[in-house]
């Protein structure tokens, strides 16, 4: 049988199948942590236990939270705790590097001073969907369903930004279970965290604490391939005079980015945290490659 690996504890993996869970341990040479949370994966049913047989290719992997095939990466802020745009940037980044859709959600839209309207014009040309959300009226839950249907997602960002006030408003059924996990995984930062895909109205969500802070330097990304991670700067960047124009030193008249961020038509402090992230790609690629 085939079906999806929702949950890991200790040997024990639950491996969905339509409406049945079944209790399975790994064969073999996969033992050795060779199945993940988000593994799709052959079974067989009838052994005691359950044994899953056989791994699927995966589009990509993560450690910690230990979860792969991740489809949307849903970067979740609110007018408060005041945003950090920095993580917002290396979120998106982050998600482009592993094929994740990058998803903006503005939580808090009742205590909306400007936010929305900031992060619609500093982010609408890099990111597709972004949504407004007020976790306890469910106002643009919907939304945000819809933009994750039948996508495996997780929620990142910044503490107190509302992702399980998000995520209990959407699994409301398991609201309880939500409580238990994130209660697992506040409990000691350094112990494995706990890992585990819910499903409501067709969305597949974890509620993870794992991806919310991010580190450039352990973004897989050569700094001269940096501007192609920007969505926003590829769509203008053919106009830039030299085609390895890396956006950074370049006069306004020979770079198309600068003169946008410029003329105002791409967000000034995105472009200052662009180049900030391109230094530190930049040091990091001297030292390693002399
Ligand atoms: N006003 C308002 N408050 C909200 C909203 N959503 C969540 N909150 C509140 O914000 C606080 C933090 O919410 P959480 O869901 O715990 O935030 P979190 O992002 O999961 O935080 P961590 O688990 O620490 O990363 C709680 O007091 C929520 O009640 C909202 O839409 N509007
Ligand atoms: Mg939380
Ligand atoms: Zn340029």
């Amino acid at each position: 049988m085939q079906g999806l690996v929702v949950k890991k504890v200790a040997d024990n993996f639950w491996v969905k199948a339509g409406d049945d869970a079944f209790v399975c341990v790994a064969r073999g040479a996969l033992k050795a942590n060779g199945v993940f949370v988000g593994d799709r994966v052959e079974f067989d049913p009838n052994n005691n236990p359950a044994t899953i047989e056989k791994v699927e290719k995966r589009k990509n992997i993560f450690v910690r939270p230990p979860l792969c095939n991740l489809d949307a990466l849903v970067i979740t802020i609110a007018q408060v705790p005041q945003p950090d745009y920095m993580i917002v940037d290396k979120l998106i980044l982050f998600s482009l590097c592993y094929g994740v859709e990058p998803i903006i959600v503005v939580n808090k839209k009742d205590i909306d001073a400007g936010i929305c309207a900031y992060v619609k014009q500093t982010y609408g040309k890099a990111v597709k969907n972004i949504i407004f959300t007020n976790a306890h009226t469910g106002e643009g839950v919907e939304d945000l369903k819809s933009a994750i249907r039948g996508k495996l997602c997780a929620f990142a960002g910044q503490s107190a930004v509302g992702k399980s006030a998000l995520v209990n408003s959407i699994l409301k059924k398991h609201a309880s279970l939500v409580g238990e996990l994130s209660i697992k995984i506040e409990r000691g930062k350094n112990t494995t965290r706990h890992c585990e895909i819910f499903f409501e109205d067709g969305c597949l969500i974890t509620d993870t604490a794992g991806f919310s802070s991010l580190d450039e330097k352990l973004l897989p990304i050569a700094y001269y391939e940096l501007p192609y991670y920007y969505p926003d700067y590829v769509a203008i960047m053919q106009d830039c005079k030299y085609k390895s124009c890396v956006h950074y030193n370049e006069s306004l008249t020979d770079c198309a980015i600068k003169r946008a961020v410029e003329e105002g038509m791409l967000d000034k402090d995105r472009y200052l945290r662009y180049k900030e992230i391109y230094k530190t790609l930049n040091n990091k690629w001297v030292k390693t490659h002399g």
